[in-house]
């Protein structure tokens, strides 16, 4: 393999020929993060990729400074799943005038200049907040007295948050004994869902339903449901994103009432996409993930070979 030479894509080919990836993870915020750290990091090894990791706890200024060093290192790639839409345009321009390829995982940037990347790889949002609320509606079905729902929403500015939102409002618009009486950040993280949900509790008297943009907000949620005495599952509906293992286990223990499913197992796809994109050959601007979604009893039969 050409020993430092240029590979073309701005990179220089490391003296064993591998090649070099560098990612920028948002953080360590939810057993959804961790596993699909697991993904990049198990599957790097497996392609021969030799992969650069960073966490930035959810600081968008920790991940652009991660890219930023990346482009010093004359990485042959850079990933990166970004916390937030905005505010990427600045050093997405820096990588690709230092001629190195960015691949988005996971989150979506609101750069208006699709040249700044190759392609983005991750789930539909939108679809996932839809099937959120399309279960939702048919539980109701025929059902007249309205139903006060709870949100708690994903990261403030990432495109889960926003698009979960927007789908599940989209769907339950159509009638309007559905209200959503309360809806704030729970950060994806099991302790805010806690922290929010408890005030939610003490300032709205008779919840229905919650919407929690993942499972981890979601069991930090029931923690507070049953601290207040309610029954999570019974006497408050719950739906969430993501299908993580504790997540599942709630479910099938009727504390979940319906999981849309969100795979964090990327990291075999990117490894494909990052040897294309190393190769010249070209790769779809676009690449969603599969995914479905969890009733009780479909959660008693999966959880057994669920890998995360
Ligand atoms: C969704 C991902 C979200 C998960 C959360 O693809 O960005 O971030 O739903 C995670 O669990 O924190």
């Amino acid at each position: 393999a050409a020993c430092g030479g240029d590979n073309g894509a701005g990179g220089s080919q490391p003296d064993d020929g591998k090649i070099t990836l560098g990612f920028a993870q948002v953080g360590a915020e939810s057993g959804w993060r961790t596993a699909n750290t697991k993904s990049i990091q198990d599957s790097a090894k497996e392609a021969g990729i030799d992969l650069q990791f960073s966490d930035a706890q959810q600081k968008q200024e920790n991940q652009i400074k991660a890219i930023r060093s990346y482009i010093t290192q004359k990485v042959d790639v850079i990933a990166f799943s970004p916390v937030v839409e905005s505010g990427w345009d600045t050093v997405l321009l820096e990588a690709k005038d230092a001629k190195i390829p960015v691949i988005l995982t996971d989150r979506a940037v609101d750069s208006k200049d699709t040249t700044l990347y190759e392609t983005f790889i991750g789930s539909d949002f939108v679809l996932e907040g839809k099937k959120a609320g399309e279960w939702l509606v048919g539980q109701y079905q025929g059902k007249p007295e309205p139903v006060n729902i709870v949100e708690l929403q994903g990261t403030t500015g990432s495109a889960p948050a926003n698009d979960r939102k927007s789908g599940f409002a989209d769907v339950i618009k159509a009638d309007p004994k559905f209200k959503i009486v309360a809806s704030q950040t729970g950060d994806f993280t099991r302790a805010k869902g806690k922290e929010v949900m408890e005030a939610f509790l003490k300032a709205n008297k008779d919840i229905d339903v919650l919407y929690a943009h993942n499972d981890d907000m979601g069991l930090g949620a029931i923690e507070a449901i049953e601290g207040a005495g309610l029954k999570p599952g019974v006497d408050i509906r719950i739906i969430t994103v993501d299908a993580v293992k504790d997540g599942m286990q709630a479910l099938a223990d009727g504390k979940i009432n319906y999981i849309v499913e969100c795979s964090p197992l990327l990291g075999p796809q990117l490894m494909d996409l990052v040897k294309k994109v190393v190769a010249g050959e070209s790769v779809p601007e676009r690449v969603l993930t599969e995914e479905t979604t969890f009733t009780q009893e479909q959660a008693k039969a999966a959880l057994p070979n669920r890998q995360y």
